[in-house]
């Protein structure tokens, strides 16, 4: 089969360069599911990604990921010439008792710190995280430029969700959480020199399903940044959940200063039609975001990170991962970061 024969010649011939290996520069990633399956991997090469940011692992995560695991996966991942960029996030049910501060909390923050050290000596640089336990995120699926399927959210058709944990839990209550759960992971980050990466709440700023949600300002970034002083607390900058929030003007002045602070870790890109009450996704360039202010203000702040899609419309015959919708969107932010650079010289 013509697929075997590409997979065992995946390697890049020795001597040839490729986008992996020109350090630590402003680069375009992809985001693969946590099976790694081969077709992703081999995709996200011919791509001509830097590398790949695994969703979560599909390994067991009895106390953390272990060290064993995590270096196999790396090695896979390397052998596609990719670097393992971050990962998007721990198992969400088992991250549930840290957020809300339920039973249970301390024993899994023990877990949380043996999967950052094992993810330290594995070489693997960031963890993302978010801060939003329940798992209200859009309303519908509708469709988009010619037909896409695109996801949508309406908070007036969230506001009577019933509650997601039982009770409402109040903006204090998870600030509470949160400032437990940081102040005991980052030392263990510094240690380990894995950077652990905040993603927004999104939708941004509904309480949907009872529980507040704090990560979804300028101003709660800029609390939770005052937490703890490290530089191995940062962001992950979701553009398509910080234009909810207000725009590309918001989303700008949440790069600038964060940027200017070094505490971009990794960036979620995609455009976005309406604002956090009622929102579409669609493809970069079809919204509401300023596309170019954005990847010029990532370089203008010296961003040196990985840069991946986000939510990828589905295109005709696209399912799952949606191989179709990823090139396009992928090709898209690297002639973009190119022609920038062209114009920069
Ligand atoms: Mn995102």
């Amino acid at each position: 089969m013509a697929t075997t024969a590409q997979t065992s010649a995946h390697a890049t011939p020795a001597g040839q360069p490729h986008a992996a290996h020109q350090g630590d520069l402003l680069r375009i990633a992809v985001g693969v599911t946590g099976k790694l399956p081969d077709e992703q991997l081999q995709q996200a090469q011919q791509m001509g990604c830097s590398g790949v940011v695994v969703a979560s692992p599909a390994i067991p995560f009895d106390n953390g990921w272990s060290y064993d695991d995590l270096a196999r996966l790396r090695e896979r991942i390397e052998s596609f010439d990719l670097r393992w960029e971050a990962i998007q996030h721990t198992p969400l049910d088992r991250f549930d008792e840290i957020r809300l501060g339920l039973p249970g909390r301390d024993r899994e923050i023990e877990n949380y710190q043996n999967t950052i050290r094992n993810m330290g000596r594995a070489g693997i640089p960031i963890l993302a995280y978010n801060w939003r336990p329940n798992r209200v995120y859009r309303t519908g699926t509708i469709a988009g430029r010619g037909g896409a399927r695109v996801t949508a959210f309406d908070a007036e058709l969230a506001k009577d969700l019933p509650l997601s944990h039982g009770r409402a839990y109040t903006a204090e209550e998870m600030w509470q959480t949160y400032e437990y759960f940081i102040t005991r992971v980052i030392p263990v980050a510094e240690e380990a020199g894995v950077k652990l990466a905040l993603h927004p709440d999104d939708p941004p700023g509904h309480d949907v399903g009872g529980v507040a949600r704090i990560m979804s300002s300028f101003e709660g970034f800029k609390r939770a940044s005052e937490i703890v002083d490290s530089p191995n607390w940062g962001l992950l900058f979701c553009i398509g959940c910080w234009t909810e929030m207000g725009g590309t003007d918001y989303a700008l002045n949440g790069i600038r200063h964060f940027g200017e602070r070094g505490k971009l870790f990794y960036v979620h890109f995609r455009d976005v039609q309406g604002t956090a009450g009622k929102f579409r996704e669609c493809f970069p360039g079809e919204g509401i975001l300023d596309v170019t202010a954005v990847m010029r203000a990532l370089k203008e702040v010296r961003f040196t990170g990985a840069i991946i899609d986000d939510h990828a419309p589905h295109m005709v015959g696209d399912e799952g991962w949606a191989p179709k919708s990823r090139a396009y969107q992928t090709g898209y932010l690297m002639g973009m970061l190119r022609v920038l650079e062209d114009l920069s010289q």
